[in-house]
Protein backbone atom coordinates (compact mmCIF):
# COMPACT_ATOMS: atom_id res chain seq x y z
CA UNK A 1 0.00 0.00 0.00
CA UNK A 2 0.79 3.68 -0.22
CA UNK A 3 0.58 6.14 2.20
CA UNK A 4 -1.80 9.16 1.40
CA UNK A 5 -0.82 12.45 2.58
CA UNK A 6 -3.20 15.58 3.98
CA UNK A 7 -2.13 18.95 4.12
CA UNK A 8 -2.92 22.45 4.36
CA UNK A 9 -1.94 24.62 1.31
CA UNK A 10 -2.08 28.21 2.88
CA UNK A 11 -0.89 29.30 6.74
CA UNK A 12 -2.52 26.67 8.20
CA UNK A 13 -6.00 26.58 10.03
CA UNK A 14 -7.82 25.18 6.48
CA UNK A 15 -10.19 22.82 8.43
CA UNK A 16 -7.42 19.89 8.59
CA UNK A 17 -8.66 18.64 11.61
CA UNK A 18 -12.63 17.99 10.27
CA UNK A 19 -10.95 16.50 6.80
CA UNK A 20 -8.86 13.64 9.01
CA UNK A 21 -12.27 12.92 10.80
CA UNK A 22 -14.12 12.66 8.10
CA UNK A 23 -11.16 10.62 5.88
CA UNK A 24 -10.66 8.74 9.16
CA UNK A 25 -12.90 5.79 8.87
CA UNK A 26 -11.17 4.51 5.85
CA UNK A 27 -8.00 4.27 7.10
CA UNK A 28 -6.34 2.12 9.66
CA UNK A 29 -3.88 4.81 11.08
CA UNK A 30 -3.46 8.42 11.37
CA UNK A 31 0.20 9.77 11.59
CA UNK A 32 1.77 13.38 12.26
CA UNK A 33 4.89 13.53 10.82
CA UNK A 34 5.72 17.33 12.07
CA UNK A 35 5.23 20.91 14.30
CA UNK A 36 4.19 19.83 17.86
CA UNK A 37 1.88 21.58 19.89
CA UNK A 38 1.84 24.83 18.13
CA UNK A 39 -1.19 22.78 15.75
CA UNK A 40 -4.51 23.49 16.58
CA UNK A 41 -6.89 20.70 14.82
CA UNK A 42 -10.05 21.62 15.50
CA UNK A 43 -13.34 18.53 15.15
CA UNK A 44 -17.00 19.06 15.97
CA UNK A 45 -19.19 16.01 16.36
CA UNK A 46 -22.14 15.10 18.19
CA UNK A 47 -22.89 18.42 18.92
CA UNK A 48 -18.87 18.78 20.93
CA UNK A 49 -15.98 20.89 19.73
CA UNK A 50 -12.75 19.30 20.42
CA UNK A 51 -9.06 20.85 20.01
CA UNK A 52 -6.25 18.23 19.74
CA UNK A 53 -2.45 19.78 19.43
CA UNK A 54 0.00 16.98 19.49
CA UNK A 55 -2.66 13.79 19.08
CA UNK A 56 -3.38 12.70 15.75
CA UNK A 57 -7.05 13.49 14.96
CA UNK A 58 -7.41 9.74 14.55
CA UNK A 59 -7.86 9.18 17.94
CA UNK A 60 -11.75 9.50 18.16
CA UNK A 61 -12.15 6.13 16.06
CA UNK A 62 -11.51 3.17 18.09
CA UNK A 63 -10.20 0.98 15.07
CA UNK A 64 -7.59 3.41 14.41
CA UNK A 65 -3.94 3.34 15.64
CA UNK A 66 -2.18 6.95 16.03
CA UNK A 67 1.24 7.47 15.39
CA UNK A 68 3.31 10.52 16.59
CA UNK A 69 6.33 10.12 14.30
CA UNK A 70 9.54 11.35 14.61
CA UNK A 71 9.66 14.44 12.83
CA UNK A 72 7.47 16.09 15.66
CA UNK A 73 8.61 18.02 18.33
CA UNK A 74 6.60 17.15 21.77
CA UNK A 75 5.93 19.10 24.91
CA UNK A 76 5.14 16.07 27.52
CA UNK A 77 3.22 17.89 29.16
CA UNK A 78 0.75 19.72 27.03
CA UNK A 79 0.96 15.94 25.93
CA UNK A 80 -0.22 14.80 29.31
CA UNK A 81 -3.13 17.00 29.34
CA UNK A 82 -4.21 16.16 26.70
CA UNK A 83 -4.60 12.89 27.09
CA UNK A 84 -5.95 13.60 30.52
CA UNK A 85 -8.58 15.71 28.45
CA UNK A 86 -9.67 12.42 26.71
CA UNK A 87 -10.50 10.44 29.26
CA UNK A 88 -14.12 10.76 28.90
CA UNK A 89 -14.12 9.24 25.55
CA UNK A 90 -12.88 5.90 27.11
CA UNK A 91 -9.79 5.85 24.45
CA UNK A 92 -7.17 3.14 24.65
CA UNK A 93 -4.46 4.93 24.64
CA UNK A 94 -2.53 1.59 25.28
CA UNK A 95 -4.18 0.09 21.65
CA UNK A 96 -4.76 3.51 20.01
CA UNK A 97 -1.59 5.69 20.29
CA UNK A 98 2.22 5.31 19.66
CA UNK A 99 4.84 7.93 20.19
CA UNK A 100 8.69 7.31 18.02
CA UNK A 101 10.93 7.36 20.19
CA UNK A 102 13.19 9.77 17.46
CA UNK A 103 10.79 12.24 18.26
CA UNK A 104 12.51 15.58 19.57
CA UNK A 105 11.09 16.78 23.40
CA UNK A 106 10.28 20.12 24.11
CA UNK A 107 12.13 21.27 27.17
CA UNK A 108 10.56 24.13 29.43
CA UNK A 109 13.60 26.41 28.70
CA UNK A 110 12.73 26.16 24.93
CA UNK A 111 9.40 27.84 25.91
CA UNK A 112 11.49 30.38 27.22
CA UNK A 113 13.81 30.79 24.43
CA UNK A 114 11.01 31.11 22.03
CA UNK A 115 10.05 34.31 24.58
CA UNK A 116 12.82 35.55 24.71
CA UNK A 117 13.75 35.64 20.77
CA UNK A 118 10.43 36.92 19.68
CA UNK A 119 11.08 39.91 22.37
CA UNK A 120 14.59 40.41 21.17
CA UNK A 121 12.86 40.75 17.49
CA UNK A 122 10.52 43.36 18.81
CA UNK A 123 8.06 44.70 15.86
CA UNK A 124 9.72 42.09 13.69
CA UNK A 125 8.47 38.99 15.70
CA UNK A 126 7.46 35.97 14.10
CA UNK A 127 4.04 35.89 15.92
CA UNK A 128 5.33 32.49 17.33
CA UNK A 129 2.42 30.30 18.91
CA UNK A 130 5.63 30.49 21.86
CA UNK A 131 4.93 26.90 22.27
CA UNK A 132 9.41 26.24 21.91
CA UNK A 133 8.69 24.84 18.60
CA UNK A 134 11.64 26.96 16.87
CA UNK A 135 14.22 26.66 19.26
CA UNK A 136 13.88 22.59 19.64
CA UNK A 137 14.03 22.38 16.24
CA UNK A 138 17.25 24.42 16.43
CA UNK A 139 18.42 21.82 18.86
CA UNK A 140 17.35 19.20 16.65
CA UNK A 141 19.13 20.59 13.42
CA UNK A 142 21.86 22.04 16.25
CA UNK A 143 22.50 17.82 17.38
CA UNK A 144 22.20 18.39 21.09
CA UNK A 145 18.22 18.06 21.38
CA UNK A 146 16.88 15.20 23.75
CA UNK A 147 14.58 13.02 22.29
CA UNK A 148 11.51 10.81 23.62
CA UNK A 149 13.83 7.37 23.06
CA UNK A 150 16.28 9.31 25.41
CA UNK A 151 13.98 9.93 28.57
CA UNK A 152 14.58 6.16 29.60
CA UNK A 153 17.79 6.37 30.24
CA UNK A 154 19.47 5.89 33.10
CA UNK A 155 21.04 9.80 32.35
CA UNK A 156 18.46 11.58 30.89
CA UNK A 157 18.39 14.02 34.01
CA UNK A 158 22.15 14.54 33.29
CA UNK A 159 21.78 14.99 29.35
CA UNK A 160 18.69 17.08 30.31
CA UNK A 161 20.75 19.72 32.85
CA UNK A 162 23.80 19.74 29.93
CA UNK A 163 21.16 21.14 27.81
CA UNK A 164 19.44 23.47 30.48
CA UNK A 165 22.78 24.93 30.78
CA UNK A 166 23.51 26.04 27.19
CA UNK A 167 19.69 27.46 26.84
CA UNK A 168 20.45 29.39 30.44
CA UNK A 169 23.55 31.19 29.19
CA UNK A 170 21.56 31.96 26.25
CA UNK A 171 18.59 33.51 28.49
CA UNK A 172 21.14 35.32 30.63
CA UNK A 173 22.51 36.79 27.35
CA UNK A 174 18.87 38.53 26.60
CA UNK A 175 18.40 39.08 29.93
CA UNK A 176 15.65 37.38 30.21
CA UNK A 177 13.91 36.53 33.46
CA UNK A 178 14.05 32.71 34.16
CA UNK A 179 12.56 32.60 37.55
CA UNK A 180 9.49 30.39 37.06
CA UNK A 181 12.00 27.31 35.57
CA UNK A 182 11.70 25.79 38.53
CA UNK A 183 8.14 25.45 38.58
CA UNK A 184 7.66 24.74 34.92
CA UNK A 185 10.70 22.15 35.45
CA UNK A 186 8.67 19.92 38.50
CA UNK A 187 5.53 19.87 36.04
CA UNK A 188 7.80 18.80 33.45
CA UNK A 189 9.40 15.91 35.19
CA UNK A 190 6.04 14.79 36.00
CA UNK A 191 5.14 14.26 32.77
CA UNK A 192 8.42 12.67 31.85
CA UNK A 193 7.41 9.66 34.58
CA UNK A 194 3.55 9.86 32.55
CA UNK A 195 5.10 9.85 29.27
CA UNK A 196 7.22 6.40 30.03
CA UNK A 197 3.86 4.55 30.43
CA UNK A 198 2.92 5.31 26.89
CA UNK A 199 3.82 3.10 23.54
CA UNK A 200 7.45 4.18 22.67
CA UNK A 201 8.08 3.01 19.71
CA UNK A 202 10.52 3.12 16.13
CA UNK A 203 7.30 4.61 13.90
CA UNK A 204 8.68 4.05 10.96
CA UNK A 205 8.95 0.07 11.42
CA UNK A 206 5.54 0.50 12.32
CA UNK A 207 4.37 2.34 9.65
CA UNK A 208 6.12 0.70 6.96
CA UNK A 209 4.92 -2.54 8.70
CA UNK A 210 1.68 -1.62 8.39
CA UNK A 211 1.83 -0.48 4.60
CA UNK A 212 3.05 -3.84 3.73
CA UNK A 213 0.45 -5.42 5.41
CA UNK A 214 -2.00 -3.61 3.23
CA UNK A 215 -3.15 -1.24 5.84
CA UNK A 216 -3.89 2.43 4.62
CA UNK A 217 -2.47 5.31 6.66
CA UNK A 218 -2.95 8.90 5.85
CA UNK A 219 -0.60 11.02 7.31
CA UNK A 220 -1.60 14.40 8.96
CA UNK A 221 0.26 17.71 8.29
CA UNK A 222 0.18 20.24 10.62
CA UNK A 223 0.22 23.90 9.86
CA UNK A 224 0.19 25.04 6.63
CA UNK A 225 2.35 24.77 3.20
CA UNK A 226 2.83 28.59 3.30
CA UNK A 227 4.36 28.28 6.67
CA UNK A 228 6.83 25.60 5.70
CA UNK A 229 11.14 26.48 6.43
CA UNK A 230 11.75 26.50 2.78
CA UNK A 231 8.97 27.64 0.73
CA UNK A 232 7.08 29.64 3.16
CA UNK A 233 7.40 33.09 3.69
CA UNK A 234 10.69 33.20 5.18
CA UNK A 235 11.15 34.11 8.15
CA UNK A 236 7.63 34.16 8.69
CA UNK A 237 7.72 30.52 9.18
CA UNK A 238 7.41 27.62 11.54
CA UNK A 239 10.30 25.76 11.76
CA UNK A 240 9.60 22.56 10.08
CA UNK A 241 8.77 21.19 6.60
CA UNK A 242 4.99 21.25 6.28
CA UNK A 243 5.21 19.46 2.99
CA UNK A 244 4.63 16.46 1.71
CA UNK A 245 8.49 15.39 1.83
CA UNK A 246 8.44 16.54 5.20
CA UNK A 247 5.38 13.08 5.60
CA UNK A 248 8.99 10.84 4.10
CA UNK A 249 11.67 12.61 6.25
CA UNK A 250 9.11 12.73 9.23
CA UNK A 251 7.96 9.19 9.54
CA UNK A 252 10.18 7.59 7.85
CA UNK A 253 8.34 6.64 4.43
CA UNK A 254 10.13 6.25 0.77
CA UNK A 255 8.83 9.08 -1.46
CA UNK A 256 7.60 6.68 -4.05
CA UNK A 257 5.16 5.05 -1.17
CA UNK A 258 3.23 8.29 -1.05
CA UNK A 259 -0.52 7.92 -2.82
CA UNK A 260 -2.52 10.76 -2.55
CA UNK A 261 -2.12 14.35 -1.52
CA UNK A 262 -4.77 15.61 -0.37
CA UNK A 263 -4.68 19.66 -0.12
CA UNK A 264 -6.79 21.04 2.18
CA UNK A 265 -7.81 24.84 1.63
CA UNK A 266 -10.13 27.75 2.64
CA UNK A 267 -12.76 29.41 0.44
CA UNK A 268 -11.16 32.40 1.55
CA UNK A 269 -7.33 33.12 3.26
CA UNK A 270 -6.52 33.71 6.88
CA UNK A 271 -3.08 34.14 8.65
CA UNK A 272 -2.10 34.38 11.94
CA UNK A 273 1.36 35.90 13.64
CA UNK A 274 3.75 38.03 11.40
CA UNK A 275 4.51 37.74 7.58
CA UNK A 276 3.04 38.92 4.11
CA UNK A 277 -0.40 38.45 3.46
CA UNK A 278 -1.27 40.22 0.03
CA UNK A 279 -5.28 39.95 0.02
CA UNK A 280 -5.37 40.80 3.50
CA UNK A 281 -8.68 42.65 3.86
CA UNK A 282 -8.71 45.67 6.43
CA UNK A 283 -11.75 46.62 5.98
CA UNK A 284 -15.64 45.80 6.82
CA UNK A 285 -14.99 42.78 4.69
CA UNK A 286 -12.08 41.02 6.40
CA UNK A 287 -13.77 41.96 9.71
CA UNK A 288 -17.03 39.95 8.84
CA UNK A 289 -15.23 37.13 7.57
CA UNK A 290 -13.69 36.84 10.79
CA UNK A 291 -16.52 36.83 12.44
CA UNK A 292 -18.84 34.20 10.38
CA UNK A 293 -15.93 31.88 10.49
CA UNK A 294 -15.07 32.25 14.00
CA UNK A 295 -11.62 33.01 12.86
CA UNK A 296 -9.62 32.81 15.84
CA UNK A 297 -6.43 31.17 16.84
CA UNK A 298 -7.52 27.81 18.24
CA UNK A 299 -4.25 26.96 20.38
CA UNK A 300 -3.62 31.10 21.52
CA UNK A 301 -6.93 32.05 20.48
CA UNK A 302 -5.36 35.14 18.58
CA UNK A 303 -7.57 36.85 15.72
CA UNK A 304 -6.70 35.81 12.42
CA UNK A 305 -5.77 38.05 9.83
CA UNK A 306 -8.41 37.51 6.91
CA UNK A 307 -8.38 38.04 3.24
CA UNK A 308 -9.88 36.89 -0.29
CA UNK A 309 -8.46 33.62 -1.84
CA UNK A 310 -5.24 33.85 -3.15
CA UNK A 311 -4.70 31.82 -6.50
CA UNK A 312 -0.43 32.14 -7.16
CA UNK A 313 -0.43 30.88 -3.88
CA UNK A 314 -2.30 28.72 -4.10
CA UNK A 315 -1.35 27.20 -7.12
CA UNK A 316 2.41 27.32 -5.98
CA UNK A 317 1.31 24.85 -2.48
CA UNK A 318 -0.08 22.76 -5.21
CA UNK A 319 3.35 22.36 -7.13
CA UNK A 320 5.55 21.74 -3.84
CA UNK A 321 2.78 19.08 -2.77
CA UNK A 322 1.91 17.22 -5.65
CA UNK A 323 -1.57 17.45 -4.53
CA UNK A 324 -3.78 15.19 -6.32
CA UNK A 325 -7.19 16.07 -4.81
CA UNK A 326 -8.24 19.50 -3.50
CA UNK A 327 -10.83 19.66 -0.26
CA UNK A 328 -12.42 23.65 -0.32
CA UNK A 329 -13.23 24.58 3.06
CA UNK A 330 -15.91 26.98 5.10
CA UNK A 331 -17.22 28.03 1.35
CA UNK A 332 -20.61 29.04 4.28
CA UNK A 333 -18.28 31.38 5.33
CA UNK A 334 -18.81 33.37 2.25
CA UNK A 335 -22.50 33.01 2.21
CA UNK A 336 -22.48 36.96 3.56
CA UNK A 337 -21.16 38.34 0.16
CA UNK A 338 -22.74 39.92 -2.54
CA UNK A 339 -19.59 39.59 -4.41
CA UNK A 340 -16.39 37.40 -3.54
CA UNK A 341 -13.20 38.41 -5.17
CA UNK A 342 -10.31 36.50 -6.37
CA UNK A 343 -6.77 37.34 -6.52
CA UNK A 344 -5.14 35.43 -9.94
CA UNK A 345 -2.08 37.93 -10.22
CA UNK A 346 0.26 39.97 -8.14
CA UNK A 347 1.25 44.09 -9.29
CA UNK A 348 4.69 44.42 -8.24
CA UNK A 349 6.01 47.91 -7.32
CA UNK A 350 7.49 48.81 -10.74
CA UNK A 351 3.85 47.98 -12.68
CA UNK A 352 4.81 44.54 -13.73
CA UNK A 353 2.35 41.75 -13.21
CA UNK A 354 3.17 38.29 -12.17
CA UNK A 355 1.10 35.20 -11.26
CA UNK A 356 3.92 33.62 -9.61
CA UNK A 357 3.96 33.27 -5.70
CA UNK A 358 7.98 33.83 -5.44
CA UNK A 359 10.89 35.24 -3.76
CA UNK A 360 10.07 38.64 -5.21
CA UNK A 361 6.05 38.39 -4.30
CA UNK A 362 6.90 37.23 -0.58
CA UNK A 363 9.96 39.85 -0.35
CA UNK A 364 8.11 43.00 -1.25
CA UNK A 365 4.72 44.92 -0.83
CA UNK A 366 2.41 43.36 -3.89
CA UNK A 367 -1.28 44.29 -5.19
CA UNK A 368 -3.16 41.45 -6.13
CA UNK A 369 -5.23 41.46 -8.91
CA UNK A 370 -8.66 40.23 -8.57
CA UNK A 371 -11.39 38.78 -10.62
CA UNK A 372 -14.61 39.70 -8.98
CA UNK A 373 -17.63 36.95 -8.99
CA UNK A 374 -21.04 36.89 -8.09
CA UNK A 375 -21.55 35.84 -4.72
CA UNK A 376 -24.46 32.95 -3.66
CA UNK A 377 -25.44 34.92 -0.75
CA UNK A 378 -28.12 32.83 0.36
CA UNK A 379 -27.45 29.97 3.39
CA UNK A 380 -26.58 26.88 2.87
CA UNK A 381 -27.65 25.34 5.84
CA UNK A 382 -30.17 23.30 4.13
CA UNK A 383 -27.97 21.89 0.97
CA UNK A 384 -27.15 18.05 1.25
CA UNK A 385 -25.79 17.72 -2.35
CA UNK A 386 -23.47 19.23 -4.73
CA UNK A 387 -26.76 19.23 -7.11
CA UNK A 388 -28.44 22.03 -4.12
CA UNK A 389 -25.41 23.97 -4.63
CA UNK A 390 -26.62 27.33 -5.52
CA UNK A 391 -25.13 28.44 -9.61
CA UNK A 392 -22.89 31.25 -7.96
CA UNK A 393 -21.62 28.81 -6.01
CA UNK A 394 -21.28 25.98 -8.55
CA UNK A 395 -19.39 28.48 -10.65
CA UNK A 396 -16.97 29.76 -7.87
CA UNK A 397 -16.03 25.95 -7.56
CA UNK A 398 -15.68 25.39 -11.55
CA UNK A 399 -13.29 28.51 -12.17
CA UNK A 400 -10.86 27.46 -9.29
CA UNK A 401 -10.77 23.78 -10.86
CA UNK A 402 -9.94 25.08 -14.06
CA UNK A 403 -7.20 27.50 -13.03
CA UNK A 404 -6.01 25.41 -10.21
CA UNK A 405 -6.01 22.04 -12.56
CA UNK A 406 -6.70 19.31 -9.83
CA UNK A 407 -10.16 18.51 -8.84
CA UNK A 408 -11.75 19.49 -6.04
CA UNK A 409 -13.35 16.14 -4.37
CA UNK A 410 -14.93 18.05 -1.60
CA UNK A 411 -16.66 21.21 -0.24
CA UNK A 412 -17.39 21.88 3.22
CA UNK A 413 -20.44 24.32 3.87
CA UNK A 414 -20.65 24.24 7.92
CA UNK A 415 -18.42 22.42 11.18
CA UNK A 416 -20.19 19.64 11.40
CA UNK A 417 -19.01 16.00 10.00
CA UNK A 418 -22.21 15.63 8.71
CA UNK A 419 -21.56 19.60 6.25
CA UNK A 420 -19.29 17.83 4.12
CA UNK A 421 -20.37 17.55 0.18
CA UNK A 422 -18.77 15.25 -1.60
CA UNK A 423 -18.31 15.94 -5.45
P1 LIG B 1 5.65 28.70 15.67
O1 LIG B 1 4.89 28.70 16.95
O2 LIG B 1 7.11 28.96 15.86
O3 LIG B 1 5.40 27.50 14.82
O4 LIG B 1 5.09 29.97 14.87
C1 LIG B 1 5.67 30.34 13.65
C2 LIG B 1 4.63 30.86 12.67
O5 LIG B 1 3.74 29.78 12.33
C3 LIG B 1 2.42 30.15 12.63
N1 LIG B 1 1.67 29.02 13.15
C4 LIG B 1 0.37 28.81 12.92
N2 LIG B 1 -0.48 29.43 12.07
C5 LIG B 1 -1.76 29.00 12.08
N3 LIG B 1 -2.26 28.04 12.92
C6 LIG B 1 -1.41 27.43 13.78
N4 LIG B 1 -1.89 26.70 14.78
C7 LIG B 1 -2.81 27.31 15.79
C8 LIG B 1 -4.23 27.21 15.31
C9 LIG B 1 -2.34 28.74 16.05
C10 LIG B 1 -3.03 29.54 17.13
O6 LIG B 1 -4.57 26.15 14.82
O7 LIG B 1 -5.01 28.16 15.34
O8 LIG B 1 -3.86 29.09 17.89
O9 LIG B 1 -2.66 30.73 17.22
C11 LIG B 1 -0.04 27.76 13.77
N5 LIG B 1 1.04 27.33 14.45
C12 LIG B 1 2.08 28.11 14.06
C13 LIG B 1 2.54 31.22 13.72
O10 LIG B 1 1.38 32.03 13.80
C14 LIG B 1 3.76 31.97 13.26
O11 LIG B 1 3.40 32.86 12.23
MG1 LIG C 1 -5.46 25.22 13.49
Amino acid sequence: MKMDVLLGLQWGDEGKGKVVDYLAPKYHMVARFQGGPNAGHTLEFDGIKHVLHQIPSGIFRNSLKNIIGNGVVLDPVILKKEIEGLKKFNIDFSKNLFVSKKATIIVPTHKLLDAAYEKAKGDKKIGSTLKGIGPTYQDKIGRVALRVGDMLSPDFRERYDVLVERHLSILTYYAYDTSELAALENVFFEAIEFFKSLNLVESEFEVNAALDAGSRILAEGAQGSLLDIDFGSYPFVTSSNTMTSGACSGLGVAPSRIGEVFGIFKAYCTRVGSGPFPTELFDADGESMRREGNEFGSTTGRPRRCGWLDLPALKYSIMINGVTQLFMMKADVLNIFEEIKVCTHYRLADGSVIDRYSFDSDSTEVEPVYKTMKGWHTSLAAVASYAEFPEELKAYVTFLEEELGVPIKMVSVGPDRKQTIIR
